[in-house]
C-alpha cells in the first residue's frame, strides 16, 4: 500500500465517519405543523465507502470509484425492533436504481446503511429500473414493500429509446432482509405509478390506492389517487378503481398527483399525506399535500386543506429534478411523534418531525381549496376579523 492510498483512504473514512456522526437538529421556527431539520438525513455520500471503492491496493492503486452513487431519495419506512428504517431508492450513475435500508436509532440523524443492499427477487419479465418503495406493515403480519417497476416498452419504436411502462411491483418480507417477490400488479390501467398497500382489510380484501395514468410521465385522461381492492396479494388484480382524489383546475395538484406513504389511522380519520404536480415555465413542480379520510369508508374525503403542506425550500429546491420534493415513508410514534421522511428534487432526504394531534390541527382546521382568488380573500378576511374580535 502506497502512502498516497493509505492517505486517501485516511481522508475518505474520515469524512465518512464525520457525516454519519453528526448531530442534526431543527431549523428555524417553523409554521407550527412541523418542524424541519438543518441536515439531509441521507446523501449519496451516505452509502458505504466499500459499495463504491474496490479497497485493495493492488487492484486499485488510485483509490478511484470503482461504483459511483448518484443519489439516495425517495424512502419509504418503518420503524422495526426500536430502529427507524428508510428503504432509500439508491441511485447509481449508471441511472439504475435499488433498494438499500439505513437505519437510526433517534429517526433525526446518524443514519447508517445496512452491509448490503436489497437483494430484490424479480419476476419473470426483469425489471429495468425499480423505485419509490412504501412499505406497509399488513394486519396479515407481512410487510409489503410495493414499488415502481419500469420495463421499456414493448410497442416503442427503435428510435425512441425513453418509451416506458411503469407498472406496480410488489414484494414482502418479516424483516426488510429476506424478500419474497409477488406477480405485478394487474389494472384496467395502461401504466401504474404510487401504488400504495392500505394497512387493514377492508371486507376481507387487500385494499390499494392506486394512481391510473395514460402515459409514462402524463397522467392523461387518468390520474387521480384511485381506491380498489384485491381478493389477494399473491396475483393481486384490482378490477375497479375509484378515484378518491382528483386533479384540480388551478390547484397545487393540477396536473398529477399520487398517493405518499400508507396512511395513518387516528380516531377521527386516516390521515394522508401525497404529492401534487403542476406545471410552471420552469417545469413540473412538486410539493405534498393532505388530506383525511373517513374511518370506515376509505373512498369518502373528510377533510383536505387547501394547498400544499410542505414544499422545496432554499436548498431542496435544487438537484437533479428541482424543485421537487416527494414523500412515500413516515413513522409515527408510540406516543403520537410523526416522522415524515421526504426527498428533495430526486436527490437527497430530509426528516420533518410533528404529531399527530398537530396533523389532526392543521387537516381538519385549515380552510380548503375555495378555487377562487376571491374565496382566498374571504379566508384572510375572516382570520382577520376573529383576531380582531380578541
Ligand atoms: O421526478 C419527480 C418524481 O416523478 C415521478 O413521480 P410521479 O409518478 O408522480 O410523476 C417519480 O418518478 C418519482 O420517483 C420522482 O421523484
Amino acid at each position: 500500500m502506497t502512502k498516497e492510498f493509505e492517505k486517501r483512504l485516511n481522508l475518505l473514512e474520515i469524512a465518512h465517519r464525520e457525516l454519519i456522526t453528526q448531530p442534526n437538529e431543527v431549523s428555524g421556527i417553523g409554521n407550527g405543523v412541523f418542524d424541519r431539520y438543518k441536515n439531509p438525513v441521507l446523501t449519496a455520500a451516505h452509502t458505504p465507502l466499500n459499495w463504491r471503492y474496490d479497497l485493495n491496493p493492488e487492484t486499485n492503486p488510485y483509490l478511484m470509484e470503482r461504483f459511483g452513487i448518484n443519489a439516495a431519495f425517495n424512502a419509504g419506512s418503518i420503524k422495526l425492533n426500536g430502529k427507524y428504517l428508510m428503504v432509500a431508492r439508491v441511485e447509481g450513475v449508471d441511472r439504475k436504481s435499488f433498494f438499500a435500508v439505513a437505519e437510526s436509532p433517534d429517526g433525526i440523524g446518524n443514519f447508517t446503511f445496512w452491509d448490503y443492499p436489497v437483494e430484490l427477487p424479480e419476476t419473470e419479465e426483469p425489471d429495468t429500473n425499480v423505485y419509490d418503495m412504501r412499505l406497509t406493515a399488513h394486519e396479515d403480519g407481512w410487510i409489503y414493500g410495493l414499488f415502481c417497476t419500469e420495463r421499456r416498452d414493448p410497442e416503442a419504436p427503435a428510435h425512441d429509446q425513453s418509451m416506458a411502462v411503469a407498472a406496480c411491483g410488489i414484494a414482502r418480507t418479516k424483516d426488510l432482509v429476506k424478500w419474497e417477490r409477488m406477480p405485478d400488479l394487474i389494472t384496467n390501467s395502461p401504466q401504474q405509478r404510487n401504488v400504495v398497500l392500505h394497512p387493514e382489510f377492508v371486507d376481507g380484501k387487500y385494499a390499494l390506492y392506486t394512481r391510473p395514468q395514460d402515459g409514462f410521465i402524463s397522467a392523461g385522461k387518468g390520474g387521480g389517487i384511485g381506491f380498489g381492492l384485491s381478493d389477494t396479494m399473491e396475483n393481486a388484480k384490482v378490477d375497479h378503481e375509484t378515484i378518491i382524489d382528483n386533479k384540480n383546475y388551478h390547484t397545487v395538484y393540477e396536473a398529477k398527483n399520487g398517493q405518499g406513504p400508507t396512511p395513518i389511522k387516528t380516531d377521527k380519520g386516516w390521515l394522508h399525506l401525497a404529492h401534487g404536480v403542476r406545471n410552471t415555465a420552469a417545469g413540473l413542480r412538486y410539493v405534498l399535500y393532505m388530506f383525511m379520510t373517513d374511518l370506515h369508508d376509505l373512498t369518502k374525503v373528510l377533510y383536505k386543506p387547501a394547498g400544499y403542506f410542505l414544499a422545496p425550500e432554499g436548498d431542496e429546491r435544487v438537484g437533479d429534478v428541482s424543485n421537487v420534493v416527494f414523500c412515500n415513508g413516515w413513522i409515527k410514534d408510540d406516543d403520537g411523534a410523526v416522522f415524515i421522511y421526504y426527498a428533495s428534487s430526486d436527490t437527497r432526504m430530509h426528516v420533518a418531525t410533528t404529531t399527530v394531534d398537530k396533523l389532526l390541527d392543521y387537516v381538519i382546521n385549515t380552510a380548503a381549496d375555495g378555487l377562487r382568488s376571491a374565496s382566498s380573500v374571504n379566508t384572510i378576511y375572516s382570520i382577520i376579523d376573529n383576531n380582531k374580535a380578541l
